[in-house]
């Protein structure tokens, strides 16, 4: 009896799922991106290198009424970088959900755990875009590290790019599969 199916996209679904993790607590603050002072978001640093550029967008989202518009014209030095600092539990494992979405295919988001001036963290994922104007859920765990600091999502490419649905979720600490009385 196959107890596992095939997603397709690396994702493989387990039957059961007695040994699944559960997850709570999100550490993501507005990390759906609702709240903006102008064309930058509250709770979010932002870095515009040469003409990159971060605008609320209101008609592409996923979660809410608002997303972040990454715009990064073609030409060297163009990008944009959003940051939120996040103090986690070293050791601890976590899970790292996002909404991507990009003009064009073959475009790259990179994905990290830390900021590009510190040691290299634990997360270091380049997404990219197999499909243009398209929606993806991306979805990585991975264990806090002593050199992780931060949510960081970055454009690698030229596109205009859009990031909704922030999450950053810890593994629950109480036993769910408790029997009820
Ligand atoms: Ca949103």
């Amino acid at each position: 009896m196959d107890l596992t199916a095939n997603m397709g996209n690396g994702l493989e679904l387990v039957a059961g799922g007695f040994n699944a993790i559960r997850w709570g607590g999100d550490l993501a603050v507005d990390g759906s991106l609702e709240n903006w002072t102008g064309n930058d978001p509250d709770s979010w640093d932002v870095t515009e290198n040469r003409t990159g550029e971060i605008t609320r967008e209101a008609s592409i989202v996923t979660t809410g009424n608002y997303s972040a518009k990454l715009n990064t014209p073609s030409g060297g030095g163009n990008t944009v970088k959003i940051k939120q600092d996040i103090s986690g539990v070293i050791g601890k494992t976590y899970r790292l959900s996002l909404d991507v979405r990009c003009n064009a295919v073959s475009r790259v988001l990179d994905i990290h755990s830390f900021v590009s001036t510190d040691p290299v963290g634990t997360l270091v994922e380049s997404y990219t875009f197999a499909a243009k104007d398209t929606w993806y859920s991306l979805d990585y765990e991975f264990e806090w590290g002593a050199n992780d600091t931060a949510i960081v999502i970055a454009t690698s490419s030229s596109g205009i790019f859009y990031v909704d649905n922030i999450r950053l979720e810890t593994e629950s600490d109480t036993l769910l599969l408790t029997a009820s009385m």
